[in-house]
């Protein structure tokens, strides 16, 4: 560090130039994140100093994490679910594996994902001494439901379903999982990190805590919530379900704590609030319509030079099968394009996100037509 220490405009300066080399969002087709809604920003701003780790410090902004909490429970089916603003769908899915495995108190516990889960799970199989199942999926992409009745047993704590996959955007058939989980007496927890501000506005599928077994949903504002990073979201159908996560806290302002953090973020629970408050239903059911419209435009466009999806896109998520995805990535990426990969089979992994366009995806496309002609494809 130095002795003295620099101008604000020379840190200001230097900030400026270094932020320059963070590469543009409108060329991302790799990340699940999206600049945040103004509004959550300057919520953001303002609750920049709260703690809600200390909330009775903090009653302002503790409301403002209630009524986020109760507003994203409503649009999940439960008005009165419990659970809090988190930093992400890793800390919501290890929060709720804990949960599960503290309700239980068996030794040895395990828990049944899908393949296609999260590598957060993987984490959870360390940090929580679970061991993870995973089970393999159909040629949709979807959980095998036979698979997963193989793999539970009298140690399974939780069956994990996924609303919008990773690398699919596929749906897990929630209500057998569900089902399965009410016959065993174990949780069910849904991981809607992404799908969560997708399927309400979508319509079409059963999934959230309408489906009696639901025991908790990882739902993230800052992916298509368009809160700021870090907003991450975990409720419970009740606050028995929640009870395995409480710590006491003696020295506090309150006596118990739930969350996986001790310090945390005010400014994220108020950005959330201020975003979905200003954006209602409509202003996310517009949001979901743009980026599913250009989903279609991707398709329609990729489908002129042949290339087409591994499976019919559920949400805003397409994996576009292409021959040696590694070097059609590596092509893309020499011309500025951020693209990811799904791992089986290797596609192109495409997120339309709101911060894209259609005429980038025009770019893209003739981009792609050029790596894959080049690659004599
Ligand atoms: N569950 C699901 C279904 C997810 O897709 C993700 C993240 C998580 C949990 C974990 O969420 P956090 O990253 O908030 O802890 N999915 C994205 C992914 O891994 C995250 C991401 C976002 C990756 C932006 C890259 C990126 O640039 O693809």
């Amino acid at each position: 560090m130095r002795e003295v220490g620099l101008s604000e405009d020379e840190v200001l300066r230097e900030l400026a130039e270094i932020r320059g080399r963070d590469l543009p969002y409108d060329r991302f087709f790799s990340t699940m994140c999206t600049r945040p809604h103004h509004i959550a920003v300057q919520a953001h701003n303002l609750f920049l100093e709260t703690n809600l780790g200390d909330p009775g410090l903090f009653p302002g902004v503790a409301e403002l994490e209630q009524r986020a909490v109760g507003m994203i429970g409503e649009m999940l089916g439960c008005p009165d679910a419990v659970g809090y603003i988190s930093t992400g769908g890793t800390e919501s899915n290890i929060q709720a594996a804990r949960a599960a495995r503290n309700a239980c108190g068996i030794e040895g516990a395990n828990i049944v994902v899908p393949q296609s889960a999260h590598f957060s799970f993987d984490k959870i199989g360390d940090l929580l001494c679970l061991e993870v199942r995973k089970a393999p999926l159909d040629s949709q992409m979807r959980v095998d439901m036979g698979a997963v009745r193989r793999l539970v047993d009298d140690r399974t704590v939780a069956i994990v379903g996924i609303a919008g996959t990773t690398e699919f955007g596929q749906v897990d058939p929630i209500e057998e999982l569900a089902a399965l989980a009410r016959s065993k007496g174990i949780f069910l927890h849904v991981d809607a990190a992404f799908g969560g501000f997708v399927l309400p506005f979508l319509g079409g599928f059963n999934w959230d805590f309408r489906v009696d077994g639901v025991s908790s949903i990882t739902v993230d504002p800052h992916k298509m919530g368009l809160s700021v990073i870090p907003a991450g979201g975990l409720l419970f159908r009740s606050a028995d379900a929640m009870r395995g996560l409480e710590t006491e806290t003696h020295y506090l302002t309150v006596s118990r704590q739930v969350s996986l953090t001790g310090t945390r973020a005010g400014s994220a629970a108020a950005a959330t609030y201020a975003v979905m408050n200003h954006m209602g239903r409509d202003g996310y059911t517009r949001s979901v319509q743009y980026c599913m419209g250009l989903t279609k435009h991707l398709l329609e466009r990729s489908a002129e030079i042949g290339v087409r999806p591994v499976i019919e896109p559920v949400m805003n998520v397409v994996a576009l099968a292409v021959k040696d995805a590694p070097a059609v990535r590596s092509g893309l990426m020499e011309l500025g394009w951020h693209v990811s990969m799904t791992r089986e089979p290797r596609a192109l992994r495409i997120i339309l996100m709101p911060h894209m366009t259609k005429e980038n995806i025009d770019l893209f496309v003739r981009d792609l037509d050029q790596v894959l002609r080049s690659l004599g494809q």
